[in-house]
């Protein structure tokens, strides 16, 4: 029995109005502000108070669950919803601790969204977009050896990912091409307006003026943070651990470029800046930081994560469907981005603890 269509009527404004789920996180904060637009309605929701910087940048912010499918239903039909962003996912390494938790998160939360743009579609005759971060754990190769010798990854090699993130994942970007292309494929009375649904697998993303939280590549960001305060660090990978990387400024900008372009060929893109191993970055930053403790303590559960995903990816798909070019290297981005944003960030936290 096919769902009923949401509402009969079409929006009542062609305006983008976006909906974005998980705002409270890292990616949030710097999308929005990109987002923010006079014609834009932007609607923020995430399960715990969005911050303050990031609220005044919303019309309206939602506290409020996305495996929660009537409260989904509710704010996309209030703010009549026809773009999304759905950032909110439970990361790498606090999924391993609660994996049925991060299954109903990144798979349920994902599901409702999809069926809900699905039905918004049809009702109005005009695609929901739906762009959907997923991520290098989609990937799992069998050992540090092959991955060295696999070098950078296309889109469809060694899709065996061992965490149930990477899983979650990898399953979304199939649920979400088969509601952009195959949705109701033998129904008579299938839709016209399927859900455009686009997804880029996003690398290791350091931010400056954010701190990650539940994720494996965290330890770059922690390892950076720790140094703009002149605190130890512990890097919990191996010296050795390589996977690509990009800044979180040149993220917001292929979500916003890939969401940007008229129908793109494929609906999963890799992305990435440059590939850089942890202790790399650890003489990186001492160059910036000469104080900077950094010692390694491999966390063996944590380490087999990493070491299962590639060392690089190849991002020639998304530079000639639409144009995508990494920005800085690692030096570059050190020097251009996160060094000086750093010490910004922690310049305006101790005036505003002193
Ligand atoms: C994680 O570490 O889980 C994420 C990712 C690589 O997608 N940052």
């Amino acid at each position: 029995m096919n769902e009923p269509p949401l509402i009969m009527t079409p929006p009542n404004s062609p305006r983008r109005s976006i909906l974005v789920t998980g705002a409270a996180g890292e990616i949030g904060h710097g999308l929005i502000s990109l987002l923010r637009h006079d014609d834009v309605s932007i609607v923020a929701m995430d399960l715990r108070d969005v911050p303050e910087e990031t609220r005044s940048m919303c019309d309206e912010v939602h506290l409020g669950d996305v495996c929660d499918k009537n409260f989904l239903e509710h704010v996309m039909t209030m703010h009549e919803t026809n773009e999304i962003y759905h950032l909110a996912a439970l990361l790498s390494s606090r999924a391993e601790h609660v994996p049925e938790t991060a299954h109903d998160v990144n798979v349920q939360g994902t599901y409702h969204l999809l069926r809900l743009s699905a039905r918004l579609s049809e009702s109005w005759g005009q695609r929901v977009k739906f762009i959907f971060p997923s991520t290098i754990a989609v990937y799992g190769i069998g050992s540090v050896e092959e991955k060295m010798a696999a070098g950078a990854l296309v889109e469809g090699e060694h899709l065996s990912p061992i965490t149930m993130y990477g899983a979650n994942k990898l399953y979304c970007e199939s649920l979400g091409r088969y509601y952009g292309r195959y949705y109701r494929q033998v129904s008579k009375s299938r839709p016209e307006c399927l859900v455009d649904f686009r997804c880029l697998r996003l690398p290791g993303v350091i931010a400056a003026d954010t701190r990650p939280s539940g994720g494996t590549s965290d330890y770059v960001p922690e390892m950076l943070h720790a140094a703009a305060q002149g605190e130890p660090y512990a890097c919990f990978v191996r010296e050795d651990t390589v996977i690509p990387w990009m800044t979180m400024p040149e993220c917001v900008d292929a979500l916003m470029k890939m969401s940007s372009i008229d129908s793109p060929p494929s609906s999963v893109y890799n992305i990435g800046s440059f590939a850089a191993s942890a202790g790399e970055f650890a003489e990186a930053i001492r160059q910036h930081f000469p104080d900077a403790e950094i010692t390694f303590e491999p966390d063996q559960g944590r380490q087999n994560l990493v070491d299962s995903w590639p060392a690089d990816v190849d991002c020639s798909r998304a530079r000639e469907d639409w144009g995508f070019a990494p920005k800085w290297g690692m030096e570059e981005a050190l020097e251009h981005y996160i060094v000086p944003a750093i010490r910004k960030h922690y310049e305006a936290v101790s005036q505003e603890t002193s």
